[in-house]
């Protein structure tokens, strides 16, 4: 392992050889050459990388490095098949790293478990349906069975799941988003009316200032970079507020310019960067508010206004209450909170004031804490009491994390159903599907764990390293009666099988979808709401892989019959079929076949943009939330004399959520190895440590489960003190799957209560190294 201040801007050169090495690393170079120039673009396929959205340009490359790991990850020509399956037992698969697992290369054929030989067996298509229709089948009640969505899904596939699941009987649908953006979903839903983002990709061109919260878009949506920069030059205020000091939220060299690569040029991608404390970000909302609020009465007296008064009272309710609670919390907690200081906030006040138009952004630095809910509240609070929302250039624009996250939520995954949705449901397919609200995440894990749900259906992701509690989440999956996996890649979830297990290969974003009616394209939507068609370019004839619409359909066909409720395969031979019932059954799709003919797709709009808020009163919400009384569970500090930090658990440079590439975070400086944790050079210093020191990270939490990781590197960073930072998954054995977001349920990933002490295997592992 090395560690090396990385000094130069995000972007540039460096992206451009690291893109050429992940191309090379593919054993796929000059098939991947075509397939990137193909991201993106219009008769190309949609960037599983991440929800960014694009601005119709043609004639220019729409990749980034990130993006570029992702298409080379999916389109290798490795393969993992029988014989692999045969080589290696289960037992020892587990034992192997993420990053061995995927590397493998593309899962090749159903595959069944044999529990007595603990090895994986191949397994026909149909004698795996049968055997999923007959657990299914089996059950006492439908929701025993847990049907997961991870959000690389099509809307089409996510579509016929939904349909098939809730024809089964049943409204479990975990999916990847209640450990992600749920919270915003929540806040937002209730506050605008709808749970989505109010901005399209080119109000950031006429925003004045764009406020971003808790995210590191130089990694995790670098395309988002351009955008950023390209504000930042024509003079926009771009202010960042994150725990962390991040390279991609500093400077940026575009690989598309030709003039600042050659000339080692970059553009800064902010203008303000403030460093609030893990969990600070509704004190720093509270306090600017706080500012403001002193200054709009001020202004009041000359007869002036800073809050947009007539917005308020057309469009608004609960403004009173809120100030009210904006008076009455102190600067001591605001300023404890947030880790801010008075003019800090002064500072990022004055950009807000001096504004007409802002974006406010924000994606898992603010979703993942205990009172993320009520955190993005305060945001909407903040754009309601300017008026923000629906103007041209302002609004809220919460940075979607999988591809198409969002478009399965639109279509229908989603635990707690929307009545039109069920009602639709009905109209079309003359069924009553369930209402009662299914399990999400946590309540899925926890009903499989306990032996309540039996079966456990995948589609896409890997719950077993992206759930917290990695051990006991493994420990619910071994529990159930059968897990299934379609899947690309092999990954942790694949080698804690049930009882009965089957891992069923599917095609991906990159590979040509050959039907019986022809090659098909699937749709996404970003996270701007535009829906865009996607076709893979890697030919996989020969191959045994299916698409996941076929699968789905496969599984419902064994499991319902045909034509209960629709003919399952004709939904596979077409997905203009699929399209068709999605017009049907889901707002906005009128026409859907016709619309994704056109360059760039359509826009599905947006309620709050239109100022029409779908809420009860018929009114804009202005929340009145307390600040957190802690940001860490209360009856931790009473646990311990020693000190308590707060961790957060989040992305290097080289991964894919549960999917690591490689083991180096370049931007951070960190290279070989991911077993660290990020640390304040005082912090170190204090607790009588080293950077380079090995050390064990144990959780406080109130339960009798220890939950501790073992032999971690210090890495000295710039990070409050008192906050520490390390990579998931290799840290979720530290979450408790019961510390969850106050009505969002999302894991806390990003504030976990730790200890931190020396490690107890060092010996051990120093003779290891
Ligand atoms: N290359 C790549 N792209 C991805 C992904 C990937 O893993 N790799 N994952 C995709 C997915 S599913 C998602 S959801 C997104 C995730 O995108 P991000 O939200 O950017 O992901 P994280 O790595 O979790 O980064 C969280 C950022 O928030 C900061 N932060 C953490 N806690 C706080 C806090 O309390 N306050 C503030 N102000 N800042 C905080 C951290 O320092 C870090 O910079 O990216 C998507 N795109
Ligand atoms: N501690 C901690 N935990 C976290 C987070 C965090 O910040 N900290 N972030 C959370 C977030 S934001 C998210 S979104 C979740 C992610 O949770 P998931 O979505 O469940 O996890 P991924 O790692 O994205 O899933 C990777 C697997 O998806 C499969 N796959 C890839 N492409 C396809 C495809 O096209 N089709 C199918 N069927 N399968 C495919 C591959 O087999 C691969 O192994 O993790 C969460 N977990
Ligand atoms: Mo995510």
């Amino acid at each position: 392992m090395s560690i090396k201040q990385y000094t130069g801007s995000a972007g540039g050169w460096g992206a451009l050889k690291s893109t050429a090495q992940h191309l090379f690393k593919s054993n796929n170079v000059a098939k991947n050459i075509s397939n990137l120039l193909k991201t993106n673009q219009d008769h190309g396929f949609d960037c599983p990388g991440c929800a960014w959205g694009e601005k119709h340009e043609p004639g220019r490359f729409r990749f980034c490095e990130n993006g570029a790991k992702a298409v080379n990850w999916e389109a290798t020509s490795r393969r993992v098949g029988a014989d692999f399956f045969q080589q290696y037992s289960v037992s020892w698969l587990n034992k192997q790293s993420d990053y061995f697992l995927e590397y493998q290369g593309r899962l090749a054929e159903p595959m069944r478990y044999n529990a007595q030989t603990d090895h994986y067996e191949p397994v026909s298509w149909d004698e795996a349906f049968e055997l999923i229709a007959r657990h299914l089948n089996s059950l006492d009640d439908p929701n025993q069975a847990e049907f997961y969505t991870s959000g690389r899904a099509s809307n089409e596939a996510a579509f016929l799941y939904q349909l098939f699941a809730r024809r089964f009987g049943t409204n479990n649908f975990p999916d990847c988003s209640n450990m992600c953006h749920e919270a915003t979903g929540v806040a937002l839903s209730r506050t605008i009316g709808i749970g989505k983002g109010t901005v399209t990709i080119d109000d950031f061109e006429k925003a004045d200032a764009i406020f971003l919260f808790g995210q590191n878009p130089g990694t995790n949506h670098p395309r988002m970079l351009e955008t950023l920069a390209a504000a930042y030059k024509r003079g926009a205020r771009v202010v960042a507020f994150n725990n962390l000091k991040e390279r991609g939220l500093e400077r940026f060299t575009n690989p598309q310019s030709p003039f600042e690569m050659l000339s080692n040029g970059s553009t800064p991608t902010t203008s303000h960067y403030f460093m609030p404390k893990l969990g600070g970000d509704m004190a720093v909302v509270r306090g600017l508010v706080k500012i403001l609020l002193a200054r709009h009465e001020q202004a009041q007296t000359r007869g002036e206004s800073l809050f947009d008064l007539d917005f308020i009272a057309q469009h608004t309710e609960g403004m009173d209450a809120y100030l009210e609670m904006v008076k009455a919390t102190p600067w001591e907690t605001i300023l404890e909170q947030s880790g801010l200081t008075q003019n800090d906030l002064e500072a990022a006040a004055d950009i807000y004031q001096g504004a007409k138009r802002v974006i406010v952004t924000w994606a898992m630095g603010v979703t993942q804490h205990k009172h993320s809910v009520a955190t993005i509240q305060e945001l909407v609070n903040l754009q309601l009491l300017f008026g923000h929302l629906g103007e041209n250039g302002a609004g809220l624009c919460p940075v979607r994390g999988h591809s198409n996250v969002q478009g399965d939520r639109t279509v229908g995954i989603n635990e707690k159903p929307p009545a039109l949705l069920l009602e639709n449901i009905e109209k079309v397919f003359g069924f009553v599907p369930p209402k009662e609200h299914g399990h999400n995440v946590v309540n899925a894990l926890q009903a499989l764990h306990r032996g309540d749900s039996k079966v456990f259906i995948g589609l896409g992701g890997n719950l077993v390293a992206a759930a917290p509690d990695t051990d006991r989440v493994a420990e619910a999956m071994r529990n159930s009666n059968l897990t299934v996996n379609i899947a690309t890649k092999l990954n942790r979830s694949h080698v804690n099988p049930g009882k009965d297990s089957l891992i069923l290969p599917c095609l991906g974003r990159t590979d040509i979808d050959m039907q019986a009616a022809g090659p098909q394209k699937v749709t996404v939507e970003d996270s701007f709401s535009m829906v865009h068609a996607s076709s893979g370019r890697v030919d996989m004839a020969g191959e045994q892989m299916r698409s996941e619409p076929a699968i789905i359909a496969g599984i419902a066909k064994a499991t319902l019959g045909e034509n209960n409720p629709v003919n399952w395969q004709s939904m596979a031979d077409n997905y203009d079929n699929i399209r068709d019932l999605i017009e049907r059954v889901i707002p906005g799709f009128q026409d859907f076949n016709q619309r994704i003919e056109g360059p760039g797709g359509f826009y599905l709009g947006n309620s709050a943009r239109d100022h029409n808020w779908k809420t009860p009163s018929g009114k804009a919400q202005i929340s009145t939330n307390a600040l957190p009384q802690s940001i860490v569970p209360l009856n931790t500090a009473a646990m311990t004399k020693k000190p308590v930090f707060v961790l957060q658990t989040m992305r290097s440079h080289d991964q894919y959520n549960t999917t690591v590439y490689g083991m180096n975070d370049r931007y951070r400086g960190v290279y070989g190895e991911r077993n660290i944790i990020f640390m304040n050079e005082k912090d170190i210093e204090q607790q009588g440590f080293k950077a380079g020191d090995l050390v064990d990270v144990q959780t406080l939490w109130t339960d009798n489960t220890k939950r501790e990781i073992f032999g971690f590197k210090i890495v000295a960073y710039n990070i409050p003190q008192g906050n520490v930072a390390a990579y998931f998954p290799e840290a979720n054995a530290l979450i408790p799957l019961d510390s969850k977001g106050d009505f969002s349920d999302t894991p806390t990933s990003k504030s976990i209560a730790v200890l931190i002490t020396p490690t107890k295997v060092a010996p051990l592992l120093a003779t290891a190294q």
